[in-house]
């Protein structure tokens, strides 16, 4: 059981700020490659000796021989321990609480999260701190830093460990716990809201269908909402976790949950619908003819929180990606707690939660989460959600509508255009931004600029800052359009354009989104000059 240590070279692939890897998957199993981001990411923890660490992914192509590399590597480095969810599963979320209950040094979670998978697809990984968050941007520069200057990397020679069998086993010192990966998320799960409401919500006749999009919730959603919860068989769709998630992108929005959207569309639909993203920490809401935006999700369950009794004494603050919609402000505003506008990604909520700061925390995204773990958290969305449907005995559109009442209306949508050349995409965000200064009141497609900036964030926990975080311009109207290069991708540069239109409490809540969005819209595509850095005119996804 001696370590040994294979010789390695510098390698390209992390970059500084990125909390893990994403590549195709066929450079994951390129020899070494998966190997050195993990002994990188052990030299900038300090090593890896007498430490535990928790592992899992979201059970795409080589998620479980990328599982069996990382036991051998932690073996050879000292680890002391390590918890493995059974066949190498474990949810995003799922792996926060983990690492959180059993008090381990990290976690690794592999996934690529919404991208598709494969052996032609993408494969990812990324580590979780103590704290059980995305790692910071001080050890991601760490670790980048580490993968400049590797030499080698450490792992043992031994057999496969037995992933499926929920038992203790070992190598050489280190021992291996393989855990079901549902029973203590669904422990916490059931702390947080009134099962026995929601039971009996679902046994009054109330329907809903959840897409697991062939990836990792479909046993949590299983387990949860058709075992304990008693929502009828066949709620669950798609729950069985495929190596390509049935070659569809596991994203929850309108366009790759298109089959669910149908259902939800139809007069006699179900009440409720929802999905999840490939690792299971992102959720899309739907009622009966009724989609909710990721940023109307977020306000309406902040609003609402305190229905469910893991929130009853209320919440102590509100936080939202900078892109997502202005709606959760406005309920912070009404409650008279701090809300905070925070960079894209969920590593930046971790030092809010941590500090208390904050209860709740969203992203456009349709990423939603709480103090609870330190991760978005797809179904814990959702069942705040059903908590809240089971307390209200509402629809969800006449929920929404109620909201918007009080609150007015935030419409919105992301426009992504894919697969931009690269270099044509660095040209176009050097001249928008060279040219911020100068838009005030200028007017593009009759909206006139009220200002424009580069968004740069100062935590207000440990005082670093983050700059470049994507191009904001106000307008005197009551919009906003955002400009950022997506950090996900794998193919070129993915441009993402978010609208945004205010309309108050007391005006019209009931026009088409895209409609409402016209404007704004036009002056955004003017404004950076799509058509002159690209050949693209319509975007590749709307959400
Ligand atoms: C996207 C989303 C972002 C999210 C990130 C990771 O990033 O926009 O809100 O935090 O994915 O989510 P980007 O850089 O491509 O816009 V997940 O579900 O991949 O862990
Ligand atoms: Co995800």
């Amino acid at each position: 059981m001696n370590p040994i240590n294979i010789p390695t070279q510098p390698f390209e692939g992390q970059k500084p700020g990125t909390s893990g890897l994403r590549k195709k998957t066929r450079i994951f199993m390129e020899s070494g490659y998966l190997e050195n981001f993990v002994q990188a990411t052990f030299n900038a923890i300090g090593g890896a000796k007498g430490k535990t660490f928790v592992i899992g992914g979201d059970g795409r192509y080589f998620n479980d021989r990328a599982v069996q590399t990382i036991i051998k590597m932690a073996a050879a480095n000292g680890a002391k321990g390590v918890i493995v969810g059974q066949g190498g599963l474990l949810s995003t979320p799922a792996a926060s609480h983990l690492i959180r209950l059993n008090k381990t040094d990290g976690g690794f979670i592999l996934s690529a999260s919404h991208n598709p998978g494969g052996i032609d697809e993408d494969f990812g990984i990324k580590f979780n701190m103590a704290n059980g968050g995305p790692a910071t941007e001080t050890l991601t520069n760490g670790m980048f830093e580490e993968t400049k200057t590797i030499s080698a990397f450490s792992i043992v020679e031994a057999a496969n460990i037995d992933l499926l069998a929920i038992s203790r086993q070992s190598i050489g010192d280190m021992t291996i716990e393989i855990v079901d990966p549902v029973e203590d998320y669904k422990i916490l799960m059931a702390s947080l809201f009134d099962f026995e409401k929601i039971r009996s919500l679902f046994s009054n006749g109330f329907t809903m269908r959840f897409d697991a999009m062939h990836a990792v919730t479909g046993p949590y959603a299983k387990a949860i909402l058709e075992d304990a919860l008693g929502a009828s068989k066949g709620t669950v769709l798609n729950g069985v976790p495929s190596e390509d998630f049935g070659k569809g992108h596991p994203d929850p929005n309108p366009v790759w949950a298109k089959e669910l959207m149908d259902l939800m569309m139809r007069d006699d639909g179900p009440d409720f619908g929802a999905a999840s993203d490939g690792d299971g920490d992102r959720n899309m809401i739907v009622g009966r003819n009724t989609y909710v935006t990721p940023s109307d999700s977020l306000a309406v369950l902040a609003a609402n929180a305190h229905l469910a009794p893991g929130y009853k004494s209320g919440l102590s603050g509100i936080a939202r990606s900078m892109p997502t919609s202005g709606a959760s402000d406005l309920v912070a505003e009404k409650l008279g707690i701090g809300s905070f506008e925070t960079p894209t990604g969920w590593k930046f909520f971790g030092n809010l939660l941590d500090a208390g700061k904050v209860t709740i925390c969203g992203e456009e995204s349709a990423g939603t989460g709480s103090d609870h773990v330190r991760e978005k958290d797809g179904l814990w969305a959702v069942l705040l959600w059903l908590n809240i449907l089971a307390e209200r005995k509402q629809s969800v559109a006449s929920i929404m509508a109620d909201h918007w009442k009080e609150f007015g209306r935030n419409y919105y949508s992301r426009h992504d255009y894919e697969a931009i050349p690269s270099n044509a995409a660095d040209r176009m965000f050097a001249n928008l931004i060279g040219k911020l200064n100068n838009l005030a009141s200028k007017k593009f497609a009759g909206e006139k600029v009220q200002s424009a900036d580069e968004f740069s964030y100062h935590d207000p926990v440990d005082g670093s800052v983050s700059e470049h975080q994507g191009v904001r311009i106000f307008f005197n109207s009551g919009g906003r359009a955002v400009f950022r290069l997506s950090g996900t991708g794998t193919e070129g540069a993915t441009l993402r354009i978010y609208l945004e239109q205010y309309v108050a409490a007391n005006g019209d809540h009931t026009l088409q989104t895209q409609l409402a969005l016209k404007n704004v819209s036009q002056a955004a595509l003017d404004i950076i000059e799509l058509t002159s850095f690209t050949d693209r005119t319509q975007p590749d996804v709307m959400t």
